[in-house]
């Protein structure tokens, strides 16, 4: 399979703040050296993304959003001096609109929902590459209808239409989405696989019907991202149908996960559907640190399988995935079933 990675990822080496505790965070460099070298032994192909254009992050991004990840990390430093990871700690009241500060520190918070996550120097470079795996791998399966991989990190599910967290800046699989629509396909489904809700690709095309958002994920009234993921958000106004949540309750095992697997499958095939960008992330893994389920590498083979049996051209990109030791073989298995 023809893979899109790119060596920018490294520029990006975050902190993140959990139980109490300022801490290297677990979305770590490593975890692409890792996937990297599982994929080139199982012979794949990896080539670097080309140039992202961000025009194509304006149509998922808001403008104002896109402007203050290229420039927050100079003005932080302009306003602090030092070289301490920007980071949020104030964020808006629910019961208004807010206003956007001028102020580094409130744009911070007004531009996040999590404080999981830390701007350095190079986080702008390492999440445009990341985007633009997601891009070129859009774009190779448009001109070949061949199943692709987009090895993005930081990862981008959680990333709104204008706030970062849960690691995420800029998404990549709604880029990718965004893409393949671009190339003329009328219709493209999302199905989100990693053990966290998708609540930014949700957030993004909640109001649209030519992208359908599925995700099979952690039960939120348990697991980040707490505020959605719930089973009775299906879309609004043209959307309204258009987004399908399916939680599981903590501990779930291989045969629950596979049963809603196949419900998300089904809705996809029920869709029109033109292609399908599939959001992995390796964190429903028995041993992933973050998450609780209990899938094992073997189990990623048949899900590929099922997902290539939807027979659509199809964008794979990565989300998460902690279990550093693994994640090559679990991501090596979902591509393997695509072959
Ligand atoms: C990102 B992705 C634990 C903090 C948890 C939120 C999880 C983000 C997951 N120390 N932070 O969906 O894999
Ligand atoms: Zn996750």
């Amino acid at each position: 399979m023809q893979v899109f990675s790119s060596d920018n990822h490294r520029r990006h080496d975050a902190v993140e703040l959990s139980r109490g505790k300022l801490q290297v965070s677990v979305e770590s460099p490593r975890r692409v050296d890792i996937i990297r070298r599982s994929l080139s032994e199982a012979g794949h192909d990896v080539a670097a993304p080309g140039e992202l254009d961000i025009a194509l992050v304006r149509q998922i991004h808001a403008a104002e959003y896109v402007e203050f990840l290229s420039g927050i990390w100079a003005r932080w430093q302009a306003q602090f001096g030092d070289d301490t990871p920007a980071m949020p700690f104030a964020w808006p009241s629910r019961h208004a609109a807010p206003e956007r500060p001028k102020d580094v520190v409130g744009q911070l918070g007004y531009h996040s929902f999590a404080a999981d996550c830390s701007i350095g120097e190079g986080t702008w470079d390492a999440a445009t590459a990341a985007a633009a795996a997601a891009q070129s791998a859009a774009d190779h399966v448009a001109t070949t209808g061949e199943a692709t991989y987009a090895l993005s990190r930081p990862p981008g599910h959680h990333a709104t239409h204008d706030q970062f967290g849960g690691y995420c800046f800029l998404n990549n699989s709604a880029i990718a989405a965004q893409r393949l629509l671009n190339h003329g396909r009328s219709r493209v489904a999302v199905v989100d696989i990693d053990y966290h809700h998708g609540n930014g690709t949700q957030d993004i095309f909640y109001r649209r019907s030519d992208v359908l958002t599925v995700s099979v994920h952690a039960d939120p009234m348990s697991e980040f991202p707490w505020f959605a993921g719930y089973d009775h958000e299906r879309g609004a106004a043209a959307g309204e149908g258009w987004n399908l949540n399916i939680p599981l309750s903590l501990g779930a095992d291989y045969s629950a996960w596979s049963a809603a697997i196949d419900k998300a499958a089904a809705r996809v095939a029920d869709s029109n559907a033109e292609a399908l960008v599939i959001a992995f992330g390796a964190d429903t893994f028995v041993d992933d640190p973050l998450g609780t389920f209990s899938i094992e590498t073997q189990n990623y083979v048949e899900t590929g399988e099922k997902l290539a049996s939807l027979t659509l051209p199809t964008v794979i990109v990565q989300e998460g995935g902690y279990a550093v030791q693994s994640i090559g073989e679990n991501v090596a298995a979902l591509l393997e079933g695509f072959r």
